[in-house]
């Protein structure tokens, strides 16, 4: 089988539109100059930029006017946050400080965003005031909010005039009778409606507002919690309908509910899905929209790249300590900026670039990512022990491993697991077996781990459990080393297509 040489797409040659392009590696690619200047800094809409940049959440928004059953009002805003976790209130002033704090210290922090506690849109003057603070004294930062869309229409014109470029909405279904299996009652007009009724106002609120942020030319991302039973089957037809409203990116999230989260879908028992059924359904989706696979489903006021929380780093008692020149740091940041610009535009010319002008090792990846032999081989999932694109962690001190399918396409992520880190030293993995136990569970999809270093004890286990270790690869960008094994699989014989894994066979 001849296999895709990745070229831009007759899109990108014709200067291609928001909704036409995504912002998965690979996609990128086939962006618009002007589309990728506006998601490559941004960690959630494109998927290069979350291995380089943070972001960060303040937490101005308490109140909220729908009530999800995967919600819990003690905790945050469950739509882009996981539940069971508690934000520490702030002011607008408060936020702004904290937000230059943030920023001063960590360079690549690129993107403000306010998604809680509770509805940004149900606290305008707290969202705005903070929003026109910061565009005045950060104009470095792009702004960006989440919202579940009721009063999204009357706030399209603000949005706009703060130049905040990047919205999400959290669209769970397009169809009222499923939404008042998700929706118990709004606040409406200064009432109260309930089941239907409800769900028939609130999604014709989000889609009014969709599109009139796409004719705007606002990036925007719809977030759809994935909820077994009651949307999964509804989802394919949502994305399609957002996607021809405008929507530039869809992220289908694992519904969480655990009964002590005192939400109703956890104290009724609603199941959570599996990490199967979630990707499943992605893939599902994907044939129409552009499938973001990286969210963390960050609380209300993290810090950080995604997948790491530095919040506790900047409590108000400790903002309040740190002396900040922003106009220093601006410069900094500037430079940052530019560097991480510049590793990104090699790592797709490298991707894209014929094998004769490239260095020996970099004609042995290129063969392996972008022009694969030509032989078929199933699919391989391989979890990595990741950072700043690389396979850059210890296995033991892993905090979360992001998940590849390998396959003759190539390399693409396909989610993530989280994990305890259990290693006390580079030399003691393993002292913990429930911890080790945990990770190999969370991780039994997978049959290669990638790591920059493992002990001796989780190795066997891992082996043990049919997930082969591999540090053969530190340090090498996370794609090609996932490709590299791949094909090694793929000479070995080991990849015969209806062949089953070999821990499996
Ligand atoms: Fe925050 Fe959301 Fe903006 Fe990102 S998060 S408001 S778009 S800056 Fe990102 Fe976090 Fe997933 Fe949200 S990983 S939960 S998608
Ligand atoms: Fe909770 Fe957010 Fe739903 Fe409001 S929109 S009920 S805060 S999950």
């Amino acid at each position: 089988m001849d296999l895709p040489v990745i070229e831009p797409s007759p899109a990108a040659a014709a200067g291609c539109s928001a909704d036409s392009c995504g912002a998965t590696a690979r996609q990128v690619d086939g962006l618009s100059d002007a589309i990728r200047a506006r998601v490559q800094d941004h960690p959630c809409y494109s998927e290069d930029a979350h291995h380089y940049f943070a972001r960060m959440h303040v937490a101005v928004a308490p109140a909220c006017n729908i009530q999800c059953h995967y919600c819990n009002r003690k905790y945050d805003c469950a739509n882009e946050s996981r539940p069971g976790v508690v934000s520490e209130l702030l002011t607008p002033d408060q936020a702004v400080r904290k937000t230059l704090a943030v920023a001063a210290a960590i360079p690549q922090m690129s993107v403000l965003g306010i998604a809680g506690p509770g509805d940004p849109l149900a606290n305008p003057e707290r969202t705005f005031e903070t929003f026109r603070q910061l565009a005045l004294k950060a104009p470095d930062i792009k702004l960006c909010v989440s919202t579940n869309g009721l009063v999204l229409p009357d706030h399209v014109e603000e949005l706009a005039r703060y130049d905040i470029d990047h919205v999400t909405i959290t669209i769970n279904c397009v169809d009222p009778e499923i939404g008042a299996r998700i929706y118990p009652w709004i606040f409406w007009k200064n009432r109260r409606v309930y089941g239907r009724e409800a769900a028939a106002i609130l999604i014709g609120q989000q889609q009014k507002g969709l599109e009139m942020l796409s004719a705007r030319g606002i990036l925007v991302k719809v977030n759809s919690v994935l909820i077994p039973g009651v949307n999964d089957a509804h989802l394919p037809e949502v994305s399609k309908i957002v996607k021809a409203k405008g929507a530039f990116l869809h992220n289908v999230m694992p519904l969480i509910a655990e009964a002590g989260h005192g939400t109703f879908y956890g104290v009724m028992g609603q199941r959570s899905p599996q990490p199967a059924e979630l990707k499943a359904l992605q893939d599902a989706c994907a044939g129409d929209m552009n499938m973001m696979r990286h969210c963390r489903q960050c609380r209300a006021d993290a810090v950080g790249l995604l997948g790491e929380d530095r919040g506790a780093e900047f409590t108000l008692d400790k903002i309040e300590a740190m002396e900040v020149d922003y106009e220093a740091a601006m410069v900094v940041r500037a430079a940052l900026r530019a560097q991480i610009a510049a590793e990104l535009a090699e790592k797709r010319a490298r991707a894209h670039a014929p094998a004769a002008s490239a260095t020996p090792q970099v004609i042995k990846f290129q063969h392996q990512v972008a022009k694969p032999a030509p032989a078929v081989g199933r699919p391989v999932l391989m979890a990595v022990a990741a950072k700043n694109g690389l396979v850059a962690v210890h296995f033991g001190h892993a905090r979360e491993f992001l998940v590849y399918e390998a396959s003759a396409a190539g390399a693409r992520l396909v989610g993530h697991r989280r994990a305890a880190s259990y290693c006390a030293g580079d030399e003691t993995c393993g002292d913990a077996d429930s911890v080790l136990a945990g990770t190999i569970r969370a991780l039994a999809d997978c049959e290669v781990v990638l790591c920059s270093r493992i002990g001796y004890e989780p190795w066997g286990q891992l082996e043990a459990a049919g997930i082969q270790p591999n540090g053969e690869y530190a340090m090498q960008p996370i794609e090609e080393a996932v490709m590299a094994v791949w094909n090694e699989m793929l000479a070995a014989g080991r990849l015969t297509v209806g062949q089953p894994a070999a821990r499996r066979a």
